[in-house]
């Protein structure tokens, strides 16, 4: 069974075996959540994302995959690298979203991390409305086969700490 918790804070300041990154296809970095972790996991982070570039991510990291690299600086052995897709009102993406915490907790079993922290995927920069990204990213934690044991969200306000508690008991 994976226990779900919350916090609310900077999920830089977070204790854990991987730390997932709300990264954009690029993996050189961004705003929000990525370019927090970068500027505190150091360039150990960048270093390892430009030769996942060079190696076989040469087109970049599609929508909905995760990839693992170096946590750096971060107190965590792991940064797993996932990218949200950007909200749209014309076409339903949810399934690209939750396919980001799939892959993220795939890659945490490959791994062996047993505590997995996550911001919520999208809800920033990519636009994808907080309630239903809470509901997608809680609901997707609950059907996925993981030997991960606990998923800490690591919501950044209190807006986004009340959408993902009002999906726990
Ligand atoms: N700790 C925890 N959560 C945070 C932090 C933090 N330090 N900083 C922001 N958040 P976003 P996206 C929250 O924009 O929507 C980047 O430029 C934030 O409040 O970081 O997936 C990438 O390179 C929001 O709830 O990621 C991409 O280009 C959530 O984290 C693009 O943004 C995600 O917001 C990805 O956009």
């Amino acid at each position: 069974m994976t226990r779900i918790t919350l916090v609310q804070g900077d999920i830089t300041r977070q204790t854990a075996d991987a730390i997932v990154n709300a990264a954009n296809s690029s993996l050189l970095g961004g705003g929000g959540v990525d370019g927090a972790i970068h500027r505190r996991g150091g360039p150990a982070i960048l270093e390892d994302c430009r030769k996942l570039r060079a190696g076989h991510y040469g087109k970049g990291l599609p929508t909905g995959q995760a990839v693992a690299t170096t946590a750096g600086d971060l107190d965590a052995r792991w940064v797993i690298h996932t990218v949200g897709p950007v909200h749209s009102r014309s076409e339903d993406r949810s399934e690209q979203l939750a396919s980001c915490y799939r892959e993220s907790l795939r890659r945490a079993d490959e791994l062996g991390a047993r505590t997995v922290a996550f911001p919520a995927v999208s809800t920033g920069i990519y636009g994808w409305p907080l309630d239903d990204g809470a509901r997608i990213a809680v609901a997707t934690v609950r059907e996925t086969d993981t030997a991960v044991e606990e998923v800490r969200f690591v919501l950044f306000d209190d807006r986004a700490y009340e959408a993902f508690a009002a999906q726990l008991p």
